[in-house]
């Protein structure tokens, strides 16, 4: 194969993979949102679960790539028990999206001062539980495949409580609820350096949720949130690591300067997005019976939410359009010759190729809008739901 034969079968491979690629939206990212200082709030917000779903649907006619919304229980609790979620569910595919993670919650009650699962008191516990349990009801009643689990848990001071009689207590819960996972469904453990606990968090890297998720069976799976980690950690090889092993379950995508910004996704650094999606392709990722969840776990705190939404799907689709183009072959070779720069000049030139126009091939050939952001702006659902959306209480970040 010529150099040009080559690079087109790699643009059509890319377009194929492109074309169904799916980014899960956060409902919360729909919502108010804003840091311990100010909430500041934005005209047209939803004030209701199925008013999220709304905005979700828009997000995917514009992009086509952004099929399913993650829940976040209590922020997206509906009236009817079970069946409200049923109806819930049956909304959202009505809207042309389905349900998707169910994000569990057991970080914003007093009682969990202390920790929620890994509490020293034993009702606490029951408490923190009993929630999990009830997630798993709603993603039966949702068709939902993933329960996020993400603690809050940890300590503020050396002494506090006892670090490894906490991991026991953790490892009891996660046991509880693993058993509860119908054959279908999965849990997906999220890590987090550190906040809201500053001296030990309880779940604070990969190989402690990987630890725990080995011991727990396949259904265990280990969840990357990107704006985790500590500055300057290399989070492709944690990535590829994780692929290797069979156990990176799901991305929670955003993007960090300092902390858990959450900010958008390939907005801070997008070179460092397309090193962790060529990982993911070269693990199989992006094959469509990998099981990873790519989801987006952000906030919007001062941009229009909808259109940064939109912003955030494009720029997964940029950085993956990127990995695609990578030449595998020129890439082996160079590796195996020990032709550093060869090597890395083969990663750098399909970091370096502008893939909008291909990415604009992709919709148009899907029947969409070559343009997504302008697209929305033209569509007048900015306009509407401003006008639409009066009275009532606008859903928000904790509410
Ligand atoms: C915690 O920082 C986290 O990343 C978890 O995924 C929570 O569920 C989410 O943020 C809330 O935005
Ligand atoms: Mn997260
Ligand atoms: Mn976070």
């Amino acid at each position: 194969m010529t150099g040009s034969t080559a690079h087109e079968a790699r643009t059509v491979a890319a377009k194929a993979v492109l074309k169904r690629q799916s980014i899960e939206t956060p409902s919360w990212a729909y919502g108010n949102s804003g840091t311990r200082f100010k909430v500041f709030a934005q005209a047209g917000v939803p004030r209701t679960p199925r008013e999220k779903l709304d905005d979700a649907a828009q997000v995917h006619a514009f992009t086509g790539a952004a099929p399913t919304v993650a829940l976040h229980i209590p922020w997206d609790r509906v009236e009817g028990g079970p069946e409200g979620y049923a109806k819930l569910a049956a909304y959202a595919e009505e809207r042309g999206v389905k349900l998707g993670a169910v994000n569990s919650n057991v970080f914003q009650d007093d009682d969990y001062k202390l920790g929620s699962v890994t509490n020293p008191d034993p009702a606490v516990r029951r408490k923190a539980v009993g929630h999990l349990l009830e997630c798993v009801d709603i993603m039966d009643a949702t068709g939902s495949r993933d329960l996020k689990l993400w603690f809050s848990d940890g300590t503020n001071y050396p002494g506090q409580d006892d670090l490894r009689d906490r991991q026991d207590r953790l490892a009891e819960a996660l046991r509880t609820v693993y058993a509860r996972l119908g054959d279908d469904q999965r849990m997906v453990l999220e890590y987090k350096l550190f906040e809201p606990a500053f001296y030990a968090t309880d779940v604070p890297d990969w190989g402690t949720s990987y630890a725990h998720c080995l011991k727990l069976g396949e259904k265990a799976q280990v969840c990357v949130d990107t704006g985790h980690h500590a500055p300057g950690t290399n989070i492709e090889f944690i990535v590829a690591f994780l692929l290797r092993e069979g156990r990176l379950g799901a991305f929670d995508f955003n993007s960090r300067f300092y902390a858990d910004d959450d900010l958008m996704v390939g907005a801070a650094d997008p070179f460092q997005l397309f090193r962790i999606l060529y990982e993911v392709r070269r693990g199989g990722g992006l094959e469509a019976d990998s099981g990873i969840a790519f989801m987006l776990d952000q906030c919007h705190n001062i941009e229009a939410k909808i259109p940064a939404i939109i912003r955030s799907v494009m720029n997964v689709q940029e950085a993956t359009a990127k990995a695609l183009l990578i030449d595998a072959e020129a890439l082996a070779a160079a590796q195996r010759e020990g032709d550093v720069l060869a090597a890395n000049g083969v990663l750098m030139d399909a970091y370096n190729t502008d893939v909008r126009p291909l990415l604009e091939e992709v919709r148009e050939e899907l029947g969409l809008d070559p343009d997504p952001m302008g697209a929305y702006r033209r569509s007048g659902w900015q306009e509407r739901i401003v006008k639409d959306r009066v009275g009532g209480v606008q859903a928000g970040w904790g509410a």
